[in-house]
C-alpha cells in the first residue's frame, strides 16, 4: 500500500491550544486523521513540541510550522511511498529529522503522521487499530488483557491552582471485569464529589478532569479519597487502590537538591518517608515521578526502599526513550515506564520503550497528557501492547471520557 497525501492542519486541543492534527490518504482514497496530545508538566528531556512563537497568534503557541513540515518536508519523503511497515515509515522521519531529539521537524508533526498513517492502514485492512499495531509489529503475544485503569480524580500541580503540590491523586479499581473498574472508578467519583460539596469544597475541575480543590495539605486529598471509597461501600486496598504522580520535577529545586512540600523544603529522604508512610496508611500502590527527573542517586535509594512493594513509575525521568530506560535497567531505578506517544514522537520509538521495558520486567503504562483531543489512539496501543496500566484522567471531560468509552466497546468485541 502507498500514502496518496498528508494534510495537516492545526486545531485545539482540550486546554484551548493549537494543535496538531494529520489527515492521511491512501493510494485507495481510504483515510484517517490523527490528533496530537501536548503536556503541561513536560520533562525536559522529551523530544521537541514545535511551536510557531509567534506572540500575535496564539501567544505563541500556534503549530502553523509543524503543520507546514508535514504538508511539505515530509509529505516529499512519504509521497508514493510504501507504508505496510509503520517502522520503515517512521525511519524515514527520523531520518529526514535527523536530530535527537527532533528538534528539526518537531514531534509533533512526525507523531501526527505516524499516528494518521497506523489508523488509515488499520481501516484499509479493516482491522481494530489494536490488532494492527499488534501484527504490524510484531508483537509475541496471543491473548489480549484490557488494562487497568490509573483514574486522575482529584489535580493539583501543573493541572490546578490550588497549591498542592502532588499533580495527581489517582483511583485504581481492582475489578476483574474491565467494565466494572469503570463503574467502579465512576461511583468513587461522584460520591467524592458530594464529600467536597458537603465540605464546602469547590468541585470545579482541572485540565485532567478531576476536582482541584483547596486543600491546606497533600495529605488531605489522600483522607478525602478514603473517605469517598468507604461511602460507596467499596473496600479502600481491595476493591479500589490509591496511586499518585508527583510529578516531582515541579517542586524540586536545583540549588539545593531539596523539595517544597506542605509550603517546607524538605529533603528527598524526607520525601521518601512520606511516601512510605503514604503506602501503609492509604493503600498507595504506585508513586509516578516521585522524584524528579535527573535526581537518579535518589531514584534508586527510593526503589530499593518501596520497589519490591509498590508500582514505582518513570514518567519525566524516562519519557518514553529507549536510553534514558536503559540507563534506570543499569542503575535499577523504578521498576515500570509511563509511556507517551508525543514524548518520543513515532509509534516505532514508542514499541521500542516497550519492549526494552517488557524484557526487564518493567511494568507498562500507556497514558495521555493534559492536553488532549478526542482521538483514542492511545486506547488501543494499551490493548495492542496488553500494557499493565492505562492513565487517561478523571471520570469527566469528553476527551478523558473518550479513551475510556473506546476500551468499553475493545471490551464487548472480546465478550
Ligand atoms: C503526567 C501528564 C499526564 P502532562 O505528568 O503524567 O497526566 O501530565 O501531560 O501535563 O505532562
Ligand atoms: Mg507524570
Amino acid at each position: 500500500m502507498k500514502l496518496k497525501s498528508l494534510q495537516a492542519r492545526e486545531i485545539l486541543d482540550s486546554r484551548g491550544n493549537p494543535t496538531v492534527a494529520v489527515k492521511a490518504v491512501l493510494e485507495n482514497n481510504v483515510w484517517a486523521e490523527a490528533m496530537v496530545p501536548s503536556g503541561a508538566s513536560t520533562g525536559t528531556h522529551e523530544a521537541l513540541e514545535l511551536r510557531d512563537g509567534d506572540k500575535k497568534r496564539y501567544a505563541g503557541l500556534g503549530v502553523l510550522k509543524a503543520c507546514e513540515n508535514v504538508n511539505n518536508k515530509i509529505q516529499n519523503v512519504l509521497k508514493n511511498f510504501d507504508i505496510s511497515s509503520q517502522a520503515a515509515v517512521d525511519e524515514q522521519m527520523i531520518k529526514l529529522d535527523g536530530t535527537e531529539n527532533k528538534t528539526n521537524l518537531g514531534a509533533n508533526s512526525i507523531l501526527g503522521v505516524s499516528l494518521a498513517i497506523a489508523q488509515a492502514q488499520a481501516k484499509a485492512q479493516n482491522l481494530e487499530l489494536y490488532a494492527y499495531l499488534r501484527q504490524n509489529f510484531v508483537l509475541d503475544l496471543t491473548d489480549y488483557r484490557l488494562p487497568y485503569t490509573m483514574m486522575n480524580v482529584l489535580n493539583g500541580g501543573k493541572h490546578s491552582n490550588n497549591g498542592l503540590n502532588i499533580q495527581e491523586f489517582m483511583i485504581i479499581p481492582q475489578a476483574s471485569e474491565f467494565a466494572e473498574r469503570i463503574r467502579l472508578g465512576a461511583e468513587v467519583f461522584q460520591s467524592l464529589k458530594k464529600i467536597l460539596n458537603e465540605k464546602g469544597h469547590s468541585t470545579a475541575v482541572g485540565d485532567e478532569g478531576g476536582f482541584a480543590p483547596s486543600l491546606s495539605t497533600n495529605e488531605e486529598a489522600l483522607q478525602l479519597l478514603q473517605i469517598a471509597i468507604e461511602k460507596t461501600g467499596y473496600v479502600l486496598g481491595q476493591d479500589v487502590c490509591l496511586g499518585i504522580d508527583a510529578a516531582a520535577s515541579e517542586f524540586f529545586n536545583k540549588e539545593d537538591n531539596s523539595y517544597t512540600f506542605d509550603k517546607q523544603k524538605i529533603s528527598a529522604e524526607k520525601l521518601m518517608d512520606i511516601y512510605q508512610q503514604w503506602t501503609e496508611k492509604y493503600h498507595i500502590m504506585i508513586i509516578e515521578d516521585g522524584l524528579a527527573e535527573d535526581d537518579w542517586k535518589n531514584w534508586a535509594v527510593l526503589t530499593k526502599r518501596l520497589g519490591a512493594k509498590i508500582v514505582l513509575i518513570g514518567d519525566d525521568l524516562f519519557v518514553t526513550n529507549t536510553k534514558r530506560l536503559q540507563k534506570g535497567i543499569e542503575q535499577k531505578v523504578a521498576n515500570a515506564i509511563l509511556i507517551k506517544v508525543n514524548q518520543i514522537g513515532t509509534l516505532s520509538e514508542t514499541m521500542a520503550a516497550i519492549n526494552l521495558a517488557r524484557a526487564h520486567h518493567y511494568q507498562v503504562i500507556i497514558s495521555h497528557r493534559s492536553g488532549e483531543t478526542e482521538d483514542t489512539t492511545i486506547a488501543d496501543l494499551a490493548v495492542a501492547v496488553n500494557a499493565d496500566y492505562i492513565k487517561t484522567g478523571s471520570l469527566s471531560r469528553s476527551e478523558r471520557i473518550a479513551k475510556y468509552n473506546r476500551l468499553l466497546a475493545i471490551d464487548r468485541n472480546f465478550k
